[in-house]
């Protein structure tokens, strides 16, 4: 693939910027939006018992969760429904960035309103952790805070907008990464504005 001049790498994190184009972004925002009419946003809670100020789905055979038990993927939403498939030109990113045969198992989907944040955190729960992850931004500006892959230590950040893809791989896999915050106003993708990422995993 052709890099575009302002793609980067931060910290080992490489970043495609506008990735997709505004159509492209569009279909994505539809697909996801039926996605989340089959399994309804939820609010997590973290094992320490706070609810989390993120909303989330999943898409695909598994979905991430977390209550008072811990985190992990469990097999249906929480209302029993099975999760609906991850949508054609969500699987298309993936395999256009890793070139894996290998598709994910789980597309989470995240959804950030009001001043929803997400704190510094690894994605380990995954059986197999060698797997990259691929994140897609939507709608409006997110702060994206990257560390090291151990907690603490000096962090960069940088903004991420809409049709930007991250891909964690390699030696930054395990890196401790977050969303400081999300600017509202920023985009006008998404009806009643707001953040959608998505964060591509195999799980098993
Ligand atoms: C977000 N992203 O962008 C949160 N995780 O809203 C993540 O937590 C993330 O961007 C793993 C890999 C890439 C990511
Ligand atoms: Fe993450």
């Amino acid at each position: 693939m052709a890099d575009h001049p302002s793609d980067l790498t931060v910290r080992g994190v490489r970043i495609y910027r506008t990735l997709l184009d505004l159509k492209a972004q569009q279909q994505m925002a539809r697909e996801i939006g039926t996605v989340v009419a089959q399994a309804p946003l939820f609010t997590p809670r973290t094992p320490g018992g706070r609810k989390m100020s993120v909303r989330m789905t999943s898409a695909g055979c598994c979905g991430w969760f977390s209550d008072h038990r811990g985190y992990r993927y469990i097999p249906r939403h929480p209302s029993g429904q099975d999760w609906p498939p991850i949508p054609p030109s969500v699987l298309a990113v993936w395999a256009q960035l890793t070139g894996l045969d290998r598709m994910p198992d789980c597309c989470l989907v995240n959804f950030y309103g009001g001043r929803a944040r997400l704190g510094m955190h690894q994605d380990r729960d995954e059986a197999d952790t060698a797997w990259p992850v691929v994140s897609v931004s939507l709608g409006d500006s997110a702060r994206f805070r990257i560390g090291n892959t151990y907690r603490g230590g000096p962090t960069q950040s940088i903004w991420l907008e809409s049709g930007d893809v991250a891909v964690l791989d390699d030696e930054a896999r395990l890196i401790y990464h977050g969303i400081d915050r999300v600017k509202a106003g920023t985009s006008s993708l998404l009806n009643g504005g707001g953040r959608i990422n998505l964060t591509l995993r195999v799980v098993y």
